[in-house]
């Protein structure tokens, strides 16, 4: 935290109106694998990529509804971690912080933040691939995770129209929902600090809210321990991770 500039610091003191953009980095202290750690088990051939589009769901639906529940399961076994909390705890304290997150996780609900903007959608609840009729599923039971590697899930059906059940997230090649997506770049430019949190900046649109905050004259802090193509938009880049960084700088603030 020493390497903050004093003035910088005092911005973010106050900051009255705060943005936060999470991505896979956020949960990464939780546990989650981000998009770009290699994947394990079944899975370890695949890219995220590959699998989360409409034609890899259309080609083998019960092989990618299998990965979206073994990501469920594994998720209901996780906690926030303390970056999910610090920032929870500030949006209590300030008039307003809109937290846009690109994750399909709920750990910034548990941790008590409200109002998330998910704008690649939730892994819960799923959709009807065919009339978007939407469903909420009971807690993933165990007994799925022992199934035979080869074995392709029973995918669920829609009760109004037959059609298939489908993860309700937002796959490469599918637009965002044009309400959080118009919510997210309102709340891009219309505030006084971006807090940009573990995220590689690689897919679009969302990878745009930076720049258009900088565009907007808003101070664009990046949180990330690595380096990522997001750095030149920077107007304080923080090397660490959500858990450590976030909690300190909740702390210098309150
Ligand atoms: C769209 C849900 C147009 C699914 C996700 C060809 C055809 C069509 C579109 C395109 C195309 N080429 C390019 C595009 C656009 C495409 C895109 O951007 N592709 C990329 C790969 C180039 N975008 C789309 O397709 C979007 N839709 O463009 O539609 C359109 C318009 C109208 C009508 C029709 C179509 C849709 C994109 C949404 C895809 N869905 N998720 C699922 O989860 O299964 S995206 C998914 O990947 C995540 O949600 C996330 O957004 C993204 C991964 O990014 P990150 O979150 O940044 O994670 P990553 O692993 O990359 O990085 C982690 C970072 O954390 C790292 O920097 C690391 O250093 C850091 N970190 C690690 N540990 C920590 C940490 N930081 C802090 N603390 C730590 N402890
Ligand atoms: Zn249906």
């Amino acid at each position: 935290m020493r390497e903050i500039r004093p003035e910088a610091l005092r911005q973010l003191r106050q900051a009255r109106k705060v943005t936060v953009l999470t991505g896979a980095g956020m949960s990464a202290e939780s546990g989650v694998p981000t998009f770009r750690d290699a994947q394990k088990g079944l899975w370890a051939n695949y890219r995220p990529e590959d699998l989360a589009t409409p034609a890899a769901f259309l080609a083998r639906p019960g092989f990618v509804w299998r990965w979206y529940e073994s990501r469920r399961r594994q998720l209901q076994k996780l906690q926030p971690n303390a970056g999910h909390q610090a920032l929870a705890a500030w949006q209590l304290k300030i008039p307003k912080m809109t937290l846009i997150t690109q994750n399909v996780d709920d750990l910034h609900e548990r941790a008590g933040s409200t109002g998330v903007i998910h704008v690649h959608g939730t892994l819960n609840p799923v959709k009807c691939f065919d009339c978007g009729a939407s469903y909420q599923l009971p807690p993933c039971s165990d007994e799925a995770e022992n199934a035979a590697p080869d074995q392709e899930a029973e995918v669920p059906r829609c009760n109004r129209c037959k059609g298939l059940l489908r993860p309700g997230v937002v796959w490469f090649g599918e637009a965002l929902p044009a309400a959080a997506l118009h919510k997210a770049e309102q709340a891009a430019t219309d505030c006084d600090l971006m807090l940009v949190v573990g995220t590689s900046g690689q897919v679009y649109p969302i990878a745009s809210l930076p720049g258009m905050a900088r565009s907007a004259q808003v101070p664009v802090w990046i949180i990330n321990p690595n380096a990522s193509v997001l750095d030149d938009q920077a107007s304080v880049l923080v090397r660490g991770t959500a858990a450590q960084v976030l909690p300190a700088l909740f702390d210098r603030v309150s």
